[in-house]
């Protein structure tokens, strides 16, 4: 059959690829077909494996469709794949609704007040309405707790915040024109599959791509030079090949005089991190580090692809930083193809005031701002926070029980009887095993919304292709609906999706999106931001003179009075973390784990769906190890194991294999209930926080291990 309609949608996936994507709906109105726009320069025509096979979680058997309460008795905790049922009964929408809004009530107008209803969000879905707007509303109006939403990118933005005052980076397109691309801290076939075809266009033309990781990802193996590093130390290379241009005179001097802040002050910290001493630090050899600098240096013009990968450790904001200045130093930026990108998000500015209406909070029971929580440490947030302790909690676009780090004191908290949590979710996760009311949510296929990207320049409108399945909303209706039933009236609460998209575009501060309206995206689906200094081919060249930097020194900033101020080093340095092989931890967890996303999965999503399981089979409920290290504790190949530190301890099955280095174990994230003690890889993690931006600190995770008798058939997913 013919498909009766092609609907133009975007991804909304956690990504920096937002691909452009042809939704086929037959004359049924049910989707048959998910492809890559092949007219969208980034996308051309492919979408990557997991989203590829989307329809099978938009129609998978268990696709959470109706409202539910936890049954009278049934104890929060752990339910088994598939046994939902015996834990929660079927309601209509407005008893959820009504139970909901009287539960929150109660809560305001009890000693607690407004601050002890926690919101808790993140980006199961990034386009903008759905990420932040009729949600952040309802919880400004509330006066409850702010969010601070650090769990991914934290340490990164303020590291770019610092050096360039602006989340810019090389355009994705340009990459073709590169000579040398360093992919650093970034697993690019596995996290951002659309910048290779540029990468591979640029290798054809005698580019070479090398990678900075400690883990042998797919991407470095197809690299042409892996250089292995500990993890943790970045900073320290960045410094050391400082170190080298400026000893060496590679660097540009009138790049530097023009356009930096603070050389002198580097200069100085620069000569302190000799390759030998760097080669010491980070566990690669000091003629590497040279050949590595030489190179960046000269095969021009050479782009950075840095990704979060480097900023998920104690030290990760130094290392952002010290790394997005390599190409101020360099001058990297005047080349076509040259420079550096982390983000591209700092391109959509949107109207965030009339979205969030962060004003509503003065018409609210304490008429001012509430405090803010760091979503980081939400096992804190729900187990030791006083003044006041958290009482509810509404958890949509997260999977907190398995992503978040520390994972057994957040378990702890969302078992507390007196705390009223409400999960909104399109599937029956580790966070809904905890939920009192369970509300069902739509897919990006199914109502409208249009969004940015954090690693392109294009803005997109996302339609809606089909009707929502059974009875599932988006988080537009749910926070508008919450509204009604909380009776409050502002008219804003009335919004439609078209009202907020106008509202959004309109009355920016950014001259990148002037003049750009829904109806134009309703024509066109998507539109290339504007930048002014675009030269005639349409190249777009950021950090090329003093517009672009919203630094206060109006420079790149080497050296950070700001950061000063506020008590930082002000210049970029290697600190080891708290848990890393340097560390007197380190006598009882020698291991260093990198708890790894899942190639297959997006974070948890798609943990719940036999289909994505599969390709996910070889590293699930795995922990990579050199043989070294196997070796020397007695483990073999497939042998069961019990990972452990202070924090607890999980089973495993060994993989004795070199695609970490001595010292470096690896472990992958996945939903608990897939695990066979009900555990993930984050009840290893801490909440220490990142050295800049209150981050988490995933990949500064030490460990120890050990062989156990039992039977490893226990891991099997
Ligand atoms: N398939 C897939 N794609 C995804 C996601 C997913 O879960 N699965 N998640 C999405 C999300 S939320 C994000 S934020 C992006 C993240 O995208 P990336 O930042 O690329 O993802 P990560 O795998 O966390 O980190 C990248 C690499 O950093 C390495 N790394 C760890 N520690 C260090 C270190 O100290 N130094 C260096 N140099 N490297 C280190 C890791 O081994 C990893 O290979 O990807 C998005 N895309
Ligand atoms: N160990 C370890 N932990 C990590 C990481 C790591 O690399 N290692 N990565 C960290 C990073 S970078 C990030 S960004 C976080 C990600 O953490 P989360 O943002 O929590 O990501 P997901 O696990 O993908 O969970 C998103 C959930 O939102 C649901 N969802 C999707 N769309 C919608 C919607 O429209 N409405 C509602 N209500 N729900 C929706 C999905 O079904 C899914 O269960 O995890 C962090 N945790
Ligand atoms: S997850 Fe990323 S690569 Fe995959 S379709 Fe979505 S935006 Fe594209
Ligand atoms: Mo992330």
């Amino acid at each position: 059959m013919d498909p009766l309609k092609v609907v133009h949608a975007a991804c909304p996936l956690d990504c920096p690829d937002a691909c452009s994507v042809l939704i086929s709906v037959n004359g049924e109105g049910r989707a048959t077909k998910l492809q890559g726009n092949p007219d969208h320069p980034v996308t051309r025509g492919f979408l990557c494996a997991k989203v590829t096979k989307y329809l099978d979680l938009v129609y998978s058997p268990d696709r959470l469709l109706y409202p539910m309460r936890r049954r009278s008795g049934a104890v929060k905790g752990p339910v088994p794949l598939g046994k939902h049922a015996a834990v929660f009964e079927r309601i209509s929408w407005d008893e959820a609704l009504d139970v909901i809004a009287t539960r929150l009530k109660d809560i305001i107008s009890s000693k607690f007040g407004p601050e002890s209803i926690l919101p808790y969000s993140y980006a199961g879905n990034m386009a903008v309405l759905g990420y932040g707007s009729m949600d952040r509303r309802f919880f400004s109006r509330l006066g409850a707790s702010r969010l601070d939403r650090t769990i991914c990118s934290a340490a990164g933005g303020e590291a770019l915040m610092a050096v360039y005052g602006a989340k810019l980076g090389t355009d994705p397109e340009h990459f073709r024109h590169a000579r040398t691309i360093l992919a650093w801290g970034a697993n690019i076939l596995g996290t951002n599959v659309h910048l290779w075809p540029f990468i591979e266009e640029a290798r054809q033309k005698g580019a070479r791509l090398i990678m900075i990781d400690p883990y042998k990802t797919r991407t470095a193996q197809a690299a042409d030079w892996h250089l292995q590093i500990r993890p943790g130390t970045d900073s320290a290379l960045a410094l050391g090949m400082m170190h080298v241009l400026i000893k060496e005179n590679l660097y540009d001097a009138d790049y530097v005089q023009r356009l930096t802040h603070g050389f002198e002050p580097l200069r100085d910290r620069a000569k302190e991190y000799t390759p030998a001493c760097v080669a010491e630090v980070t566990g690669l050899s000091t003629e590497d580090i040279v050949r590595l600098a030489r190179e960046y240096a000269t095969a021009t013009p050479s782009v950075i692809r840095m990704n979060y990968g480097v900023q998920r450790g104690q030290n990760g904001g130094a290392a952002a930083r010290a790394i997005a200045m390599l190409p101020c130093l360099t001058g990297a930026w005047k080349h076509l193809g040259g420079g550096l990108q982390l983000s591209t998000s700092g391109a959509f500015q949107f109207n965030k005031q009339a979205l969030e209406r962060p004003d509503l909070a003065l018409k609210s029971s304490i008429g001012r701002l509430g405090r803010v929580v760091n979503m980081s440490r939400l096992g804190h947030a729900l187990t030791e926070l006083s003044d006041p302790p958290v009482q509810a909690m509404v958890v949509y676009n997260s999977n907190p029980a398995a992503i978040a780090p520390n994972q057994t004191a957040v378990l702890r908290g969302l078992r507390r009887a007196d705390l009223f949590t409400v999960v909104h979710e399109q599937f029956f996760t580790d966070t809904t095993d905890y939920a009192d009311i369970v509300l069902p949510a739509t897919t990006f296929l199914e109502h409208k919304d249009f969004e940015g990207a954090y690693g392109q320049y294009h803005l997109q409108l996302s339609e809606q292709a089909i009707a929502p399945l059974g009875e599932a909303r988006s988080n537009v209706t749910l926070f508008r609906q919450l509204a009604q039933h909380m009776g409050f009236t502002e008219p804003c609460f009335l919004d439609t999706e078209d009202d907020m998209i106008d509202q959004a575009l309109s009355g920016t501060t950014s001259p990148w999106l002037e003049g750009i309206t829904r109806e134009q995206l309703e024509a066109r689906h998507s539109i290339r931001v504007k930048f002014p200094q675009e030269t005639n081919d349409g190249a777009f060249q950021p950090f090329v003179s003093e517009e672009w930097f919203r630094t206060p020194s109006g420079k790149a900033e080497f050296y950070s009075e700001t950061l000063a101020a506020q008590g930082h080093d002000p210049l970029p340095g290697y600190v080891a973390a708290e848990e890393s092989r340097h560390s007197p931890l380190a006598r009882r967890f020698p291991l260093e784990l990198l708890a790894r996303k899942g190639d297959n999965y997006m974070n948890s999503t798609f943990a719940g769906l036999a289909s994505h399981r599969v390709m996910e089979a070889t590293h699930f409920g795995v922990l990579e190890m050199h043989p070294a290290d196997a070796l020397a504790r007695g483990i073999a190949d497939g042998d069961a194991v019990e990972v452990f530190n202070e924090r607890g301890k999980i089973p495993l099955r060994a993989k004795v294999i070199a695609t970490v280095p001595a010292g470096v174990a690896a472990s992958r994230l996945g939903w608990n209930k897939l695990t066979c003690d009900g555990q993930g890889v984050n009840v290893l993690t801490s909440e220490t926080l990142t050295d800049l931006g209150g981050g988490p600190t995933f990949y500064s995770t030490l460990v120890e291990v050990r062989r156990t008798q039992q039977g490893s058939e226990c891991n099997e997913p």
